[in-house]
């Protein structure tokens, strides 16, 4: 198996200024014919080198004329063509199976629809082309299906010409006047209803927004298009991008391998990304179509205009994207709260990353299958590098280095270099030491000291930083770390700070200090008092930090930091504390203490009237059983289960009366509405009940819980109410589940739902549930969400029992990957990761996460997807 490395790049020896496509559409048998214009590139010599994968070749011409097969060469991944003049049109004609591609790269089908999905490298599925980003051609296409059956024929641009055939057929040609990277090429054929509005730029543009669904799901598009809309004023507002066709489109199709692609001007989503009622999504989904219908837009620039010279940098388009979306989702809702769940998802998923066997760098150097990086790092840490440049360089600073990118790449394909001197460049600075969290892998851990000097008013922070050695990644250097620091005083107000050496300066309450150093040291003058501080505000930078604070100092950070983030913070870091110390009662065999000062903090909170209750709602969550044991030599997931449910219980029954109240007092009588505000009183209220729901022995909490599954109008507060109920034994857990099956079994998005809360129960043989599921009519191996909904929930969202003493989680993990490996490598191999984590775990567990490693290597036939991840897992 080879590996790519990013040393290796060279230019393209031919570039594509033009490609005609036309594709006589059939289930079973796809004719495919390209006209491509070439012109060599005068700087790079050698062959035509075309990509191809499970292609018929069914012939080639040259301007024209048939070609020789002596003139060009096949082998399963390639078509390679000598001797072409430097400017000619190649005619490429070949066969492909949309019906046979389970896959979901390349030309699929999905309910019968034609859709296509080609980033990274599935045109190459579709057609022989130079697959790569770097080369950028404008597409004209023309499509033939049969009318009856497929009615809706779309490609990227605008539809020029349409026609009616013989036969039954009819035919739609559409051309792109952008030039594009063949991963941005979509087409759809398909029987699907149309949802329109239409959208007034800022500058006098009319764009019609059209989203496309299977018929029956026209009602749920509202949503997502009030997103849309939303999305494309704000990119005008915030970042001057005004969207640049007169045309949008917007495709939902239900089998799809992730969220959702920003093929130009066709998007194609996951139908989980788009459809969404009060019935049948839940605040976090709203929320969530919401980000991701802003994400793909905000591509529109940042990817589709400007985009990736190669796929190492893809963090370029992936990370700045994420950035813009997340900026907008704290503008649409409450910036405090999207800040603190997007640390949640970081810790969760990407700090466990790149402390494992597949740490990368956000600009990775190599890799075997590219499909494999589409990972937290290269998103969400790429997020948060950007972010860290806007806090550097200030909102207008950083807004004038995009400016200048665009200014300067518009139309190219770029690097993440490019990007980095555009920020130099518009504000004159250097960012040579800041470009190492581009090429150094490894979360960043610093260690803090403080001392307040009581004779010379001062305040001294001391920082260390430390990246530990990730896999293959040696001789870490200290990195460039905005770190923004607050001193709270004891009246819980901010003290003014001055740094020594900046005296005339007007005192802020917040400060971003440059620590670039392995070690430094911080001094505020005129600190009259001794205050706590308050370090990494607001996230500043993605590390991991160690304090030294007492528990009074968290509990005082708790109630009184200006920060809401640290805030929320210091309630984890006191909530972990706690559960650490019980697993460590536990692990020793002693009894349960419960420490009721963490609960008062909490009561303290919730008595404060002022705090937004989407707020509440997340300093009132405690860390999951996943953070907690992350921050153990040996995780011990049963203990961290054990200790937290005692934790929970024993705040439930101290602040009971509370958690009632805040449950009562919230129930509102208004019609559902997705909006921020709404959506935090539900949480609130969700979140209380699922305290009240920890009690065993209490009729009232369960008669809530009964009720609120029973009458609520929306799928929030069912659901929450469906999720503790189904850790119940008995009955009550059975009851609901069947008639959440009987109200939802025609509603597939709804199923996964029904799938996930089941492989994600508490009660005793969760797994055995899961594989009686499997064979549920509404499961299908072939169909993503589904097998993310049951089988990657089980394994990767309910640790307690992926990792049970007899391995049997273990087991059937492995058995899962092997049967998906020959339908689809992707979600096979993304499935993967909770294995590689066996590095943290005791002797025995590793043994046998080890042997199912192994178990899967071992496989014949195994794709380049997961033998990657598999054998870096074992390595
Ligand atoms: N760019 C796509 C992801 C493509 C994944 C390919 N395996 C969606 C996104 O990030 O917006
Ligand atoms: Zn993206």
């Amino acid at each position: 198996v080879n590996a790519i490395h990013l040393k290796d790049y060279i230019a393209p020896s031919f570039l594509v200024n033009h490609v005609d496509l036309e594709f006589i559409l059939e289930p079973k048998k796809t004719i495919v014919t390209s006209w491509l214009k070439l012109t060599r590139n005068p700087d790079v010599g050698g062959p035509l080198v075309l990509d191809g994968d499970e292609l018929r070749l069914l012939s080639i011409k040259v301007d024209g004329k048939l070609l020789e097969t002596s003139k060009y060469a096949q082998d399963n991944s390639s078509l390679t063509v000598d001797g072409l003049p430097d400017t000619c049109v190649l005619e490429i004609k070949t066969e492909i199976d949309p019906a046979l591609n389970t896959q979901l790269e390349g030309l699929y089908l999905s309910g019968g629809n034609f859709c296509t999905q080609c980033e990274a490298e599935g045109f190459r599925r579709i057609t022989f082309y130079p697959d790569r980003p770097d080369v950028m051609a404008t597409y004209t296409v023309t499509m033939h299906a049969d009318l009856k059956s497929h009615p809706v024929l779309l490609s990227n641009g605008n539809l020029i010409d349409q026609g009616v055939g013989k036969n039954g057929k009819h035919w739609a040609r559409w051309h792109d006047p952008f030039p594009k990277p063949c991963y941005l090429f979509a087409l759809v054929a398909g029987d699907l209803a149309c949802y329109e509005d239409s959208y007034h730029s800022g500058s006098g543009q009319d764009v019609a927004l059209k989203i496309f669904v299977e018929h029956g799901n026209e009602d749920k598009c509202a949503y997502a298009m009030d997103a849309l809309k939303r999305s494309m004023r704000w990119d005008e507002e915030r970042f001057g991008l005004e969207y640049d066709l007169s045309i949008f489109n917007i495709v939902a199709v239900s089998d799809f391998n992730m969220g959702a692609m920003e093929n130009k001007s066709l998007n194609i989503f996951n139908s989980k990304c788009v459809l969404a009622s009060s019935d049948t999504a839940t605040d976090l989904e709203f929320e969530r179509i919401e980000a991701i219908v802003a994400h793909e837009y905000f591509h529109n620039w940042t990817g589709n205009r400007v985009t990736c010279r190669d796929w190492f940098q893809l963090s370029l388009k992936e990370g700045l994207t994420v950035y813009r979306d997340q900026e907008f989702t704290s503008d649409m809702r409450s910036a405090p709260v999207k800040r603190i769940q997007d640390v949640r998802t970081l810790r969760a998923r990407q700090f466990p990353e790149d402390a494992g066997p597949l740490s990368h760098p956000i600009r990775p150097e190599t890799y075997i299958e590219i499909n494999n990086f589409y990972t937290a790092t290269i998103y969400e840490k790429g997020a948060e590098v950007i972010r860290m440049m806007q806090e550097i360089l200030g909102r207008d600073g950083f807004r004038k280095g995009v400016d200048l990118y665009f200014e300067r790449h518009d139309n190219q394909a770029v690097t993440c270099e490019d990007f980095v001197v555009a920020m130099e460049d518009a504000n004159d600075v250097d960012l040579k030491h800041f470009r190492l969290w581009y090429s150094q892998a490894g979360t960043p851990e610093v260690d803090t000291t403080w001392s307040y000097d009581e004779v010379n008013k001062s305040f001294t922070l001391n920082l260390t930083q430390y990246t530990p050695v990730a896999h293959g990644q040696e001789g870490k250097r200290p990195l460039h770390i905005p770190m923004t620091v607050g001193l709270v005083g004891r009246d819980g107000k901010d003290l003014p700070l001055i740094l020594e050496g900046e005296e005339g300066k007007q005192g802020e309450t917040s400060k971003t200090l440059r620590f670039d150093q392995e070690q430094q040291s911080f001094t505020f003058i005129s600190v009259d008092q001794c205050p706590v501080p308050s370090i990494n505000r607001n996230f500043s930078s993605p590390i991991k930090l160690s304090t030294t604070y007492s528990d009074d100092d968290l509990r005082f950070l708790m109630e009184n930091d200006s920060d809401a983030f640290s805030r929320w913070d210091a309630s984890q870091n006191y909530a972990t504390r706690l559960v650490l110390r019980m697993v460590k009662t536990i692990q020793e065999g002693t009894e349960l203490e419960y420490d009721s000062n963490y609960a008062q903090a909490l009561a303290r909170n919730i008595a404060d009237e002022t705090l937004d209750p989407a707020f509440l709602a997340q300093m009132l969550s405690l860390p999951s059983i996943d953070y907690v044991a992350e921050q153990m030599q040996v995780a011990d997931f049963a203990a961290v289960d054990q200790a937290r449910t005692f934790l929970k219980a024993g705040i439930a029954r101290e602040l009971y009366e509370q958690f009632l109240e805040l449950y009562m007092c919230g129930k509102e009588n208004t019609a559902y509405s997705p909006d921020a505000v709404s959506a935090g009183k539900r949480a609130i209220r969700n979140v209380a009940l699922g305290f009240l729901g920890t009690l065993k022995n209490d009729p009232k909490g369960l008669d809530l819980i009964v009720g609120q599954y029973e009458v609520s109008d929306n799928m929030t507060d069912r659901m929450a109410a469906l999720t503790l109920l189904a850790s119940m034994e008995g009955e009550v857990g059975e009851k609901a589940l069947k008639s959440f099956e009987q109200r939802y079994s025609h509603d597939t998005l709804v199923m996964d739902k029904w799938f996930a809360v089941q492989a994600i129960s508490k009660i005793p043989d969760t797994l055995g549930q899961v594989k009686n599921l499997l064979t549920h009519p509404a499961f299908s191996y072939k169909n993503p969400n589904k097998v993310r909904a049951l089988i990657g929930s089980f394994t990767g969202a309910n640790p307690a029992k992926f990792h049970a003493d007899n391995g049997e989680g273990y087991r059937f993990l492995a058995d899962s990957i092997i049967h998906l490996n020959g339908i689809n490598p992707q979600v096979a191999s993304r499935l993967l990761s909770p294995l590689g984590g066996w590095r943290r775990m005791d002797g025995n567990h590793q043994k046998m996460m080890k042997a199912e490693l192994q178990r899967i290597l071992d496989t014949e036939n195994l794709s380049k997807d997961v033998f990657e991840v598999a054998s870096k897992s074992l390595a």
